[in-house]
């Protein structure tokens, strides 16, 4: 070969090994350093994410500038697209995951709620799913939990600090509490994971190293239910309608759990009234403007949230002012009041939505959609009478009332009998 081909041949290859290097570095997870908030797209290496086993190619792409006019959201039948339930939706994605805290053990009862949501809805926009667990995940949760995610899959190890006791904490005072509570059969009183878990919730998921390029979650538990067809893309819906939070079920706490929380969130009030949002939903936590709480709260084992509310200085002193109290340990606060008060006071009323349409069950209440033509035309398998909306023990016609909002034909039906 003359030495100009030879030349021209090596360019060739450089030119070649510099594509696939930048191809490479182009698809790699999105992972970044712990408790900073991204400035850049190009992160130092994640040092407690557990290697991915499945990179699945996202064709599509994440986009927030896009003419929603083009693909519009099916939301009701007749809609444009309403009937396609089988192909992979042709609009845009939001840069969006599921994200799940779980044990190795929960493997099989994460597998079922993995396999409803792909069928009700992920096998069409092929979503991320984070996995995130104070232990190291072993072979088969990853195998099994790869095997029926669509999308991409990432596991992240939990740091110490995230999942332990802060040094300001008086061990003593929280052990006798763990008594006390086993003494008074306060389920998960007496233990100590519990309330690590629920701590993490609170105040660190949102900020682990594989969440932190993401802009919206949507959070999945163990043996969980989804009922009905989802037809459009509830993270699209969030970003359109610039809703932060959103739920299926709400409820009244247990209020042994939490006896001085809203003292604490008093003393966050007086503290930063800045944090306060116009026009927020203290009418659904308190029935006196804000003295007591009514333990009204959304029920966080589902939610679909913004990720930067909840990175946002606003969130973060709330979850820091309730850490500093230590509820978490000489209580046992949960992250769903938690959250609930949150939302409720630092989002304006209309940022928090109501998915109707998304049929839901965690043990032991039920999401069922109201109206017997919507469940049919969302093909849902949910029994009606099961439905909690509209108990006495649910919060959500307050919830209705305080946003003004009509109630679905037929929930009178399904009061208390
Ligand atoms: N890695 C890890 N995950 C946990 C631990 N405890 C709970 N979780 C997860 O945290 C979430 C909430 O825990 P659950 O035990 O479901 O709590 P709950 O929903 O209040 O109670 P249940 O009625 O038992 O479902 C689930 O996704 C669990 O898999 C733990 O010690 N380690
Ligand atoms: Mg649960």
């Amino acid at each position: 070969m003359a030495a100009g081909s030879v030349r021209y041949v090596r360019y060739i290859l450089v030119a070649f090994f510099i594509l696939a290097v930048l191809y490479f570095v182009s698809n790699s997870s999105p992972v970044g350093p712990a408790l900073t908030i991204p400035t850049s797209k190009t992160q130092p290496a994640d040092k407690n994410a557990q290697p991915t086993t499945k990179e699945a190619p996202n064709t599509h792409k994440i986009s927030t500038n896009y003419d929603a006019d083009k693909y519009p959201l099916a939301l009701k039948p007749g809609d444009p697209g309403w009937d396609d339930l089988t192909t992979i939706n042709s609009g845009p994605r939001m840069n969006a995951t599921f994200v799940t805290l779980a044990r190795n053990g929960d493997v099989w009862e994460i597998a079922k709620s993995i396999r409803q949501v792909e069928d009700r809805f992920n096998r069409r926009y092929n979503y991320d799913w984070v996995f995130l667990n104070d232990q190291p995940f072993d072979d088969l949760f990853k195998k099994v939990t790869t095997s029926l995610v669509s999308g991409k899959t990432h596991y992240g190890l939990i740091p110490t600090e995230h999942w332990s006791f802060p040094p300001h904490i008086d061990q003593e005072k929280a052990k006798k509490v763990r008594e006390d509570m086993a003494q008074k059969k306060i389920i998960y009183g007496d233990s100590i994971s519990y309330r690590h878990m629920c701590r993490f919730e609170s105040g660190f998921f949102f900020r682990q190293p594989l969440m932190m390029n993401y802009e919206y979650y949507w959070r999945v538990e163990p043996s969980i239910k989804l009922f009905c067809d989802i037809h459009y893309d509830p993270f699209r819906y969030m970003h359109e309608n610039n809703k932060k939070y959103s739920f299926v079920l709400s409820l009244y706490e247990y209020i042994d759990t939490i006896p001085t929380l809203w003292d604490s969130v008093k003393k966050f009030i007086k503290n930063h009234p800045e944090h306060i949002a116009a026009g927020n939903s203290m009418a659904f936590l308190s029935d006196d403007g804000g003295e007591t709480y009514n333990k009204c709260h959304f029920w966080s084992n589902f939610e679909i949230g913004s990720l930067s509310w909840l990175r946002s200085k606003a969130y973060l002193d709330f979850f820091n002012s309730l850490d500093q109290d230590g509820g978490f340990f000489y209580e046992r606060w949960g992250d769903a009041p938690v959250h609930s008060i949150a939302a409720g006071l630092m989002l304006p009323k209309d940022q928090i939505h109501f998915f109707n349409d998304i049929a839901y069950y965690h043990v032991p209440f039920t999401h069922c959609p109201t109206g017997e033509a919507l469940r049919q035309s969302l093909r849902c398998h949910c029994d009606p009478k099961e439905n909690f909306d509209w108990k006495g023990y649910s919060c959500t016609a307050r919830f209705f009332d305080i946003n003004n909002m009509e109630k679905p034909e037929g929930w009178e039906q399904e009061k208390d009998a």
